[in-house]
């Protein structure tokens, strides 16, 4: 005889890490059991954070050497930067 285990629906590692199951065995006389540990495996499923929670920096006016000219750098961990105007 052969038995399987399945999983029903995405499991998150912050919630659980690790199932413990235990098997039996019988064939209606005898039972044995053995058991079963699932390590759930992390991946990174938070959202980026910056450096810090606010960039400030000042332009001149009608400066127009150097152009295009760096205004700011920001960073944050494992991700794509992008711009936003409010
Ligand atoms: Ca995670």
């Amino acid at each position: 005889m052969t038995g399987a285990i399945y999983v029903a629906g995405a499991l998150d590692y912050e919630t659980r890490k690790r199932y413990e199951l235990r098997l039996a065995a019988s064939d209606n006389l005898k039972e044995n059991y053995t058991t079963v540990v699932i390590h759930i495996k992390d991946v990174n499923d938070n959202p980026p954070v910056f450096e810090r929670p606010t960039y400030r920096t000042q332009i001149t006016e009608e400066d127009d050497r150097n152009l295009p000219k760096s205004v700011l750098r920001a960073s944050s961990n494992s991700c794509v930067i992008g711009m936003r105007s409010f």
